[in-house]
C-alpha cells in the first residue's frame, strides 16, 4: 500500500501564522508514519508549505483534524474519496464528533491511536476497514515509536518537536484535553526521550507537552538527563509549577531558553470562572522574574473573551504584561471547543454564534457572544491589543524589563509583528446577509469559505 498522510492547515490559520518565526512542525503525522513498515510505503504532505493533490496516488489517506480545520479537512477528504482513495480521519475533532467526521471518511479513529492505528493499517491492507476504531490509548508510554522526522521537508530549524508526557491534572473549562486524550497522566521513560532528542540534527527543539513539569520528580530526572545532550529547547508549563528554583536551575542547565506559561488572563475573576485560579495574578510578576533570573525567557499565553472580561481588559492586560516583562505572547480569542464545559454552557445559554467550525480557531474569528461586550468589541480589542503589544515601543520596553536573551526575544517579537500585516481571508464575526447580528449561523458556507457579507475588517 502507498499511504498518504496529510497535516492540514486551513487558509485562515495559515494566513495568520505566516511570517511568525516559531512555527515548529506538527508531530502527529510524522509520528503515525513510524508505524508504516515495508512492503507498504508512506508519503507526508504538510499543508503549511505544501500543496495537497487529491488525485495523488494513494491506497489509504490519513488526515489529522482539529476543530478549526474540520470543514477544510472534510472537503479534502471528500475530494480524495471522490477519486476512490479511502480516507481515515483522526485527531481532536473526529474524537469529539465521530458521527460528523464519519460522513466524510471510510474510517474514524477516536482518541489516542497507538493501539488502533496498527489495526487500521492491517484492515486497510486486507480491504476490510471498519467505520470506527476506539480504545487506542496505551497504558504506558514506554517503547513509543519515534516520529519519522526524515519525512519533513523544508522545515529547517523548526523540524524537531518531541513529547515526554501526556495529561494534565487541571480541569480548565475551555480546555479539550480531557475529552480528546486519556486523562491519566503518563510519562515516557526518561532515557527514551533523551535518546530520541539525541537524534535531532538541529541545535534547537520544542517539547509539545501540555505541562512538562506536571510531576516535578519526573521533570527533574528528565532535565538532569538532558543536560549532557547540549541542545536548546522550549516547553509549556504552568506558572505554579515553576516556583521551585531547583527545577528552574536544572531546566536552564539542560538548555531551556523559553517557557510558555498559560497565564490566560490578568483578570482574577475571569480565571476563577474558567477554573484556573491556580494562576494567581498578583504573583505573575514575581514568578516571571524568578524564571528570568535563571536566564529563561517567558512566552505568555493570553486569552480574551472570558465572562469576567469587559472592554477594559485589553488595556489592563497590556499594562500587566508589559510591567511583568513577558518576553513574548501568544494571544488568542476564547474559543468554545466542542465537548468542553465552556461549549456546553454557551450552547445552553444560546451564546454560540455559529457552528461553522472554521470560526473556532481562536485567532481570526469570534465564535460566541461574550458576556460583557459585543463580539465586534472583542475582535477589535483583541486586534488593538496585538498591535500595541507588538509595537516597537512595547517590544523594546518588555525586552528591557526582562533583560533575558534579548536577541531571541527581539526576533520572536519581530515575527509576531510581521505576521500582523498578513491578510486574513473572511470575516472575523459570523455573519450572513439577512441574519440578525449575532444570530446562530449554521455551517452553510462552503468549507473554509467564510461569509463575505456584513462584517468587520475584511
Ligand atoms: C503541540 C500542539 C499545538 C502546536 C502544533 C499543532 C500540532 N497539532 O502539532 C501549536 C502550538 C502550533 C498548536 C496550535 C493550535 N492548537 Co494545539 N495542541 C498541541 C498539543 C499540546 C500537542 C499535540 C501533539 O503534537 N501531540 C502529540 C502527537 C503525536 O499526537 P496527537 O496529535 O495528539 O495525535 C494522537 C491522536 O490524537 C491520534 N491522531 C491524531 N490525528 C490522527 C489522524 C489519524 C489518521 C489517526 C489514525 C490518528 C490520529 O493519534 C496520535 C497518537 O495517539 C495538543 C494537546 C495534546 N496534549 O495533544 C494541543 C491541541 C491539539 N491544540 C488545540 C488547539 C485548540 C490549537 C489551536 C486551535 C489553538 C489556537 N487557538 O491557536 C491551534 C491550531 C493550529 C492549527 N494548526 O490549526 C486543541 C485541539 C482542540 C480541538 N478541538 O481541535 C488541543 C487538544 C489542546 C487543548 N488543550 O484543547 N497546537
Ligand atoms: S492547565 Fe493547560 S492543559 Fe491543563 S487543563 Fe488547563 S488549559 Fe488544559
Amino acid at each position: 500500500m502507498r499511504i498518504l498522510l496529510v497535516t492540514p492547515e486551513n487558509p485562515f490559520i495559515r494566513a495568520f501564522r505566516r511570517g511568525q518565526l516559531n512555527n515548529f512542525a506538527q508531530l502527529t503525522m510524522p509520528y503515525l508514519a513510524a508505524w508504516v513498515r515495508p512492503p507498504h510505503d508512506v508519503v507526508l504532505r504538510d499543508e503549511y508549505h505544501q500543496q495537497v493533490d487529491p488525485a495523488e496516488r494513494a491506497d489509504l489517506v490519513g488526515i489529522t483534524c482539529n476543530t478549526p480545520n474540520a470543514g477544510h479537512v472534510y472537503a479534502m477528504a471528500d475530494a480524495f474519496r471522490a477519486r476512490g482513495r479511502p480516507v481515515v480521519l483522526g485527531g481532536p475533532h473526529p474524537t469529539l464528533l465521530p458521527e460528523e467526521a464519519a460522513q466524510h471518511a471510510d474510517a474514524v479513529v477516536v482518541g489516542e491511536a497507538e493501539n488502533t492505528w496498527p489495526v487500521v493499517l492491517a484492515d486497510a491492507a486486507a480491504g476490510r476497514l471498519q467505520p470506527v476504531y476506539r480504545g487506542g490509548a496505551p497504558d504506558s508510554l514506554a517503547g513509543l515509536a519515534w516520529a519519522r522526522r526524515d519525512l519533513l521537508r523544508g522545515r529547517g530549524l523548526l523540524a524537531n518537536t518531541v513529547v515526554a508526557t501526556r495529561g494534565c491534572p487541571h480541569r480548565c473549562s475551555f480546555c479539550n484535553l480531557r475529552q480528546v486524550y486519556d486523562p491519566r497522566p503518563r510519562f515516557r521513560p526518561v532515557e527514551e526521550v533523551v535518546a530520541e532528542v539525541r537524534t535531532f540534527r538541529t541545535p534547537v527543539f520544542t517539547f509539545w507537552d501540555d505541562q512538562l513539569f506536571m510531576d516535578p520528580h519526573y521533570a527533574l530526572r528528565l532535565l538532569r538527563a538532558l543536560q549532557p545532550v547540549g541542545k536548546r529547547w522550549a516547553a509549556m508549563v504552568t506558572l505554579a509549577s515553576t516556583r521551585d528554583d531547583t527545577l528552574l536551575a536544572a531546566a536552564a542547565a539542560a538548555g531551556c531558553t523559553c517557557l510558555f506559561l498559560g497565564l490566560e488572563s490578568f483578570a482574577p475573576e475571569s480565571l476563577r470562572l474558567v477554573g484556573k485560579s491556580f494562576n494567581v495574578v498578583e504573583a505573575y510578576r514575581e514568578g516571571i522574574e524568578r524564571i528570568h533570573r535563571h536566564g529563561i525567557a517567558v512566552q505568555a499565553g493570553l486569552v480574551f473573551g472570558f465572562d469576567g472580561d469587559d472592554s477594559s481588559v485589553f488595556e489592563q492586560t497590556l499594562r500587566g504584561a508589559t510591567r511583568a516583562g513577558v518576553d513574548g505572547a501568544t494571544v488568542s480569542i476564547l474559543t468554545p471547543f466542542p465537548g468542553t464545559p465552556l461549549f456546553h454552557n454557551l450552547a445552553r445559554d444560546g451564546r454560540l454564534l455559529t457552528r461553522d467550525w472554521s470560526y473556532y480557531n481562536g485567532k481570526t474569528a469570534v465564535a460566541f457572544r461574550p458576556a460583557r461586550m459585543t463580539p465586534q468589541a472583542l475582535w477589535e480589542g483583541y486586534t488593538w491589543f496585538r498591535r500595541r503589544l507588538f509595537s516597537r515601543a512595547c517590544i523594546l520596553e518588555r525586552v528591557r524589563r526582562s533583560g533575558v536573551r534579548p536577541l531571541q526575544s527581539l526576533l520572536l517579537n519581530w515575527g509576531y509583528r510581521r505576521a500582523l500585516a498578513n491578510r486574513i481571508p473572511g470575516d472575523p464575526v459570523p455573519c450572513s446577509p439577512g441574519d440578525a447580528p449575532g444570530a446562530l449561523v449554521p455551517a452553510k458556507h462552503p468549507p473554509g469559505d467564510r461569509c463575505q457579507g456584513v462584517g468587520l475588517h475584511r
